[in-house]
């Protein structure tokens, strides 16, 4: 299906006085509130492939029917997604999940939607049928050579697909690790992974980046090959200049300060971008800003703050994109809101007066410092989204446009009640 624009328009209408009366009291609040539009029209946030279905977890799945059952179902329901929001321009593949048979079609219908495709995403966390060798005991960290080549040659067979598609990055994201002491020699796992990556680097098109992904425990509770920020850091470094470190806010133990890593990654060019989602406990993948708002907010300051230090475009400088699973909501809601909330952190972040703060923290001034921030923070800035896309051609209210469209419903109608989709 697709969002029919009158219907959507009449919608608008409808919100509009609302809108224009939020709108005009924060505008006359603020001084930049037209740069800060034009800057978060320009800013987009990738879909992942995998996140359109509904999610389990291994004690089970509950699918909420109509869940994309082809990778062009799923390229159909980014383009939704897209037309209510105007900031989900692209799609992240992951393969095997979603192998692109015929690339230049799906390249074309894409773009027929306004999409692009985002960082391909390989996978040797599982086996597939017909593999010849298991990643049982890891991928590209493997002790046994024939292994880690097939992990290798998995990699690059990813490259290829992304080249057909305009893809511009590969992200790697590794479970090896060990799940006792013992079990595994640190240094000759580190190392082989590092000589696995010299392959899958050498085989990178000029233009084509490597990010790495870190984590540190699940599916391995004792030890992960790529555990940290600095373990990835350390690879990225020793690889080139093409190789980085992709943060996955997931992926942290409890408290860590990740606006702190972000920081020096962004200083050191190091930065590949981000998955964002939310969690409370581990990487429990919720909707972006459930839990932990004020995190995102204090990660975007140093992104806003960082980006331009190095002169970088806030849209195009890293990549961007969510990494989320819905066990219970509506797929398509939930990313709608984890987009939404992604935008206000920047659009919070875009309020802050960066030259007061420096001159706070030159004077030490904490108690004006923290003010700045939470001046920023506290600041209601959804006039400003919704005024965005507005100017864009999408809905003021989304995730209310999604229901009155009764998108679901017609998903529902066209493709079925019982469709599981591919992924995890
Ligand atoms: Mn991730």
């Amino acid at each position: 299906m697709q969002i029919n624009k009158e219907i959507l328009q009449d919608l608008n209408n409808d919100l509009l006085p609302a809108h224009e009366r939020r709108f005009n009291y924060l505008a006359g609040e603020i001084d930049n509130a037209e740069a800060i539009i034009l800057k978060l029209i320009a800013f987009n946030i990738a879909i992942p492939s995998w996140a359109l279905g509904t999610g389990g977890t291994r004690f089970g799945r509950f699918s909420g029917g109509g869940e994309p059952r082809s990778l062009e179902e799923k390229i159909e329901d980014v383009g939704l997604i897209h037309a209510l929001n105007r900031s989900s321009n692209s799609i992240s593949l992951h393969i095997p999940w979603d192998i692109p048979d015929n690339a230049p079609s799906i390249k074309a219908f894409a773009s027929q939607l306004g999409l692009h495709f985002d960082a391909v995403n390989s996978n040797t966390f599982q086996d597939q049928p017909h593999q010849a060798l298991s990643y049982k005991y890891g991928s590209l960290h493997h002790v046994d050579k024939a292994v880690r080549q097939q992990a290798v040659e998995h990699n690059i067979e990813v490259i290829k697909y992304g080249v057909e598609l305009g893809s511009k990055a590969l992200s790697v994201w590794l479970a090896d690790g060990s799940n006792f002491p013992g079990q595994l020699n640190f240094r000759n796992a580190f190392q082989n992974t590092f000589e696995s990556l010299q392959q899958v680097y050498a085989a990178l098109p000029d233009d084509w980046k490597i990010w790495i992904e870190y984590k540190p425990y699940e599916p391995n509770f004792y030890s992960t090959t790529i555990g940290d920020w600095g373990q990835s850091y350390l690879l990225a470094n020793k690889l080139g200049q093409r190789a980085s470190t992709l943060v996955d806010l997931g992926h942290h133990l409890p408290n860590t300060n990740i606006e702190q890593i972000v920081s020096l990654l962004l200083m050191e060019g190091k930065l590949a971008g981000f998955h964002f989602n939310d969690s409370k406990y581990g990487d429990d993948d919720l909707t972006v800003g459930s839990i932990n708002p004020y995190q995102l907010f204090l990660i975007f300051n140093e992104l806003v703050e960082g980006l331009d230090a190095r002169g970088l475009n806030h849209a195009t400088g890293i990549g961007w994109m969510i990494d989320a699973s819905h066990n219970i909501k509506d797929p398509v809601e939930d990313l709608l809101q984890s987009v939404e909330a992604i935008k206000i952190a920047y659009a919070q972040a875009l309020l802050i007066d960066q030259e007061k703060l420096k001159q706070a923290q030159q004077n030490n001034d904490v108690a004006h410092a923290q003010n700045i921030l939470q001046q920023a923070y506290r600041t209601d800035v959804r006039p400003l989204l919704a005024e965005a896309r507005l100017q864009a051609g999408g809905a003021l209210d989304p995730v209310g446009s999604f229901r009155a469209l009764k998108v679901r419903e017609n998903l529902i109608q066209e493709r079925g009640l019982k469709t599981v989709t591919t992924g995890l």
